[in-house]
Parts: C-alpha cells; sequence; structure tokens
C-alpha cells in the first residue's frame, strides 16, 4: 500500500483544557432544536408541499427497492490513488451515515485483489480434500440442503486504520475506520463439514482458496474451523452480494478480514500451515528490531466515534450525542469510554443492545457543547478485559512499521468553527 504522507498534527493539551472545564459546568435546559414553536412562520409547516395534494408513486410492477434519492450521499467511497487499480482496491463504507450495528449490503466495504469474479452458480463447487476420509465436491444445492446457522459478525481489514501509524493522515472517518462491517451471516457451520467428510486425526490445518482471478489463499487453524467458522451462502437476508463474495465464502469471525477468503472454491486439510503470500509477505506486522510478527489473525479491540466526525461537523453550541461502533475478535463489547477532553476525563456510553459477540456494538452519549475546542475520544474494553490502546502504547510494543492492526485510540479534534479534524495528540 502506497501512502501520501500528509502533514501530521500534533496537539498541545494545555490550550484546550480551559474550554474543556467549561463542559463539565452547570447544565441548562437541553436545546435539540434550533427553531422554536413561536418562530415558527417556517414555510415547511405552513405551506402545503406537492406530496400532501397529489398521489404518490406507485408499486414497482417488480424491481428490486432503493433508499431515497434523498439519500445519494450515503455510498462507499475510495481513494484513487491508494490503490494501483480498482479491481485490486478498497472502497469505504460511510459509517457516520450508518445507525444500529448492521451495515445495509450495498454499504458493506469491499476488499478485493483481482476484482469481484462474477460466478454462475449452477457452476460453482467447493471441494474439500487432504486429511479427510472422504474427498467430496459440494454444489451450491448441497449446500443450500444442509443444516445452517445465523450469526452477527463484523468483518475487519487488517489494514484499517493502517495508514495512521506515523501519525494523522486523511481527514476522514470513512477512510481512517471505513475498512470494517457488519452483516448476518447465514450458512453452514465449518465444523459439520468436517464431520461429515471425517477430518483425519493428524489434520491440524485447513487451506482455503478463492475462485476469483487472485486465487487468494490463507490457512486457518483446525481449532477456529471448529469453533465458528462459516460456509456462508446469504448476508442480511439475501444471496451474499457479488462484492461479498457471491455464491459463497468463508467467515472467521474476529479475524483478520483477509481470511474470510471470498468465492470460496476449495478446502484442503493438511497438518501444517502453508505459508501462503497472504501470510508471509503480506499479513505480517515488520518489528522495529526487523523481525515479523505473524499468524497474527484477531483483530483485538477497537472503537471510533462516528458522529461527530471529520465528515460530520458540529453546528454550534448546543446538546448533541456523541455516537459511535465498537468491536472486539475476542467477544462482546464489555464498556466503552468516551472522552471530549483528550483523554483527561472519561464517562461510560450507553451500549445499544443487543451487544453480541464478535460484532460491533453501537455506544451513545450526551454531550453539551459548550463551544471551543473539544478533543474527542472513545476506548472500547472487551469481555477478556483488554482495553483499547493508546496510540503512545501501541507503538511502544509495535513500532511504527506496521500496515496492519492498528486498533489504537482515535482523537478527533472539534474546533470553535464546528468543522472536525483527525489528529494526534502530542
Ligand atoms: N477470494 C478472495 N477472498 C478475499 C479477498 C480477495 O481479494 N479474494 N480479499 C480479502 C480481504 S483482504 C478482506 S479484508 C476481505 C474483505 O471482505 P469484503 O470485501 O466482503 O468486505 O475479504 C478477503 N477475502
Ligand atoms: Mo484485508
Amino acid at each position: 500500500m502506497t501512502v501520501n504522507k500528509t502533514e501530521t498534527k500534533a496537539v498541545g493539551r494545555r490550550g484546550f483544557l480551559k474550554s474543556a472545564s467549561a463542559l463539565a459546568g452547570g447544565a441548562a435546559a437541553a436545546t435539540y432544536a434550533k427553531s422554536t414553536l413561536a418562530a415558527s412562520g417556517d414555510p415547511a409547516i405552513t405551506e402545503l408541499k406537492d406530496w400532501n395534494q397529489y398521489l404518490g408513486y406507485g408499486v414497482d410492477a417488480q424491481g428490486y427497492g432503493v433508499p431515497s434519492s434523498f439519500e445519494e450521499g450515503t455510498i462507499r467511497r475510495w481513494v484513487p490513488w491508494l490503490t494501483a487499480s480498482a479491481e485490486s482496491s478498497v472502497n469505504f463504507s460511510p459509517l457516520y451515515d450508518l445507525t444500529g450495528f448492521v451495515t445495509p449490503n450495498g454499504l458493506h466495504f469491499e476488499r478485493h485483489h483481482g476484482g469481484i469474479a462474477e460466478i454462475n452458480p449452477a457452476e460453482h463447487r467447493l471441494m474439500l480434500h487432504g486429511m479427510v476420509d472422504k474427498e467430496l465436491v459440494f454444489t451450491m444445492d448441497d449446500i443450500r440442503r444442509m443444516p445452517s446457522e445465523s450469526h452477527f459478525y463484523f468483518t475487519e481489514c487488517a489494514a484499517n486504520s493502517g495508514m495512521e501509524w506515523r501519525g494523522a493522515q486523511l481527514n476522514s472517518c470513512q477512510f481512517t475506520y471505513g475498512m470494517v462491517s457488519t452483516a448476518q451471516w447465514t450458512g453452514v457451520p465449518l465444523k459439520w463439514l468436517l464431520d461429515y467428510v471425517g477430518a483425519k486425526d493428524g489434520a491440524k490445518w485447513i487451506l482455503a482458496e478463492g475462485a476469483d482471478a487472485s486465487g487468494m489463499t490463507r490457512t486457518i487453524p483446525i481449532e477456529k474451523a471448529r469453533d465458528d467458522v462459516l460456509i456462508a451462502f446469504a448476508q442480511n437476508g439475501e444471496a451474499i452480494r457479488p462484492e461479498q463474495g457471491y455464491p459463497l465464502r468463508l467467515v472467521v469471525p474476529g479475524f483478520e478480514g483477509n481470511m474470510s477468503i471470498k468465492w470460496l472454491r476449495r478446502l484442503e486439510l493438511g497438518d501444517a500451515p502453508w505459508m501462503t503470500r497472504e501470510e508471509t509477505s503480506k499479513y505480517t506486522d515488520l518489528l522495529e528490531d526487523g523481525r515479523s510478527r505473524m499468524f497474527t489473525w484477531v483483530q483485538e479491540a477497537k472503537s471510533v466515534i462516528t458522529n461527530p466526525c471529520p465528515e460530520r461537523p458540529v453546528d454550534g453550541k448546543g446538546q448533541y450525542k456523541i455516537e459511535g461502533l465498537a468491536w472486539s475478535g475476542h467477544g462482546k463489547i464489555q464498556r466503552v469510554d468516551v472522552s471530549t477532553d483528550g483523554g483527561r476525563n472519561w464517562q461510560s456510553a450507553r451500549l445499544h443492545e443487543p451487544v453480541l459477540p464478535k460484532c460491533m456494538t453501537r455506544f451513545e452519549i450526551p454531550w453539551d457543547y459548550q463551544g471551543g475546542d473539544a478533543l474527542l475520544v472513545s476506548r472500547a474494553m472487551d469481555e477478556t478485559g483488554y482495553v483499547q490502546p493508546s496510540m503512545t502504547e501501541l507503538q511502544a510494543v509495535r513500532g511504527v512499521n506496521s500496515i496492519y492492526h492498528n486498533n489504537a485510540m482515535q482523537t478527533w479534534l472539534v474546533n470553535p468553527s464546528g468543522e472536525v479534524e483527525n489528529v494526534r495528540l502530542g
């Protein structure tokens, strides 16, 4: 991944502390609405609109529904200079436009290494072979006839926030955090398929291979395969989208997105990892002493404030809510703390139910913005007791040479003008 380095912003703590202390001050009546009833000469309420008087449009004889035309800004976006081509690229999810924890299918982030394969499901097969009692080939019909399960899981690319190791880079929530999404995946638990074909005793690793032009391969330890891995054919109630691996993908909950092989065509059981490109030259983490961490599978606890954020500025003093998303590859989110003064004072946010393991969790906290500078930070804790680190803490262990697995806390600076900037606390 090429990185265009932009100016790194460091913010002194002293300046904003004066204004931050005002936040603790007396709470006047909350002002959510800009206008009041007394000022309601507002034509939007006094005048008849077309839609009050004329029939709306009729049902579509047949077709697939689309969002309101007024929501056309709610889209995935890419960064053209980031990747060499559209076929080997990333499309980021607009996290600040979403509610709840489910990512609508048309807004799920995309990461492809060889374009989006267009697969005719009638011609698609899944082969299970290697250290098994009976090698088998399954059609899509075979797979759909088997018992299935549905689970909400997040998928996060290990490279999410990967540009931020040396300082604040892109002034955007979408581009710094948008490689995470959540869907309800429906499919056959891999453990049932393994029992069906009879995994041999010495089988310890499984190679998964995609049918796309990148022929992506990763090896997965058999303990994980027997735990919660799904062979998924549906996403949020409909067939998996082409972008997400239609007609069949692996879902490896809580692990780096790269392991969830899309357009899945082959699973081979063996007694050792395959050491594929994606687990040697890529998806390893270079340390300061020249050694690299490898098989760093789990996406550890992380959180981001999605509102306010650079794309969602603040409009003057008054009552707001600070909201965002948290997730952990180790299980459930236990708690999310939010600070408006760069981490000096923290308050626990309310978590939206249901809070599910290895799934995004929405957090929310009221915020009475009194103007001036504010430094918004969130910090997630998961059910194992793990606490999301600061960048200083993360760099003490990892250095700055990594791309992958940056789960450090993020700071958004709210300026007196209401603009929100991606900053690194100095
Ligand atoms: N076959 C195949 N599987 C793949 C990829 C790919 O390019 N080809 N990209 C991987 C990467 S790096 C990630 S982060 C996830 C992204 O899944 P999504 O596009 O559904 O969000 O798919 C993974 N599975
Ligand atoms: Mo990825």
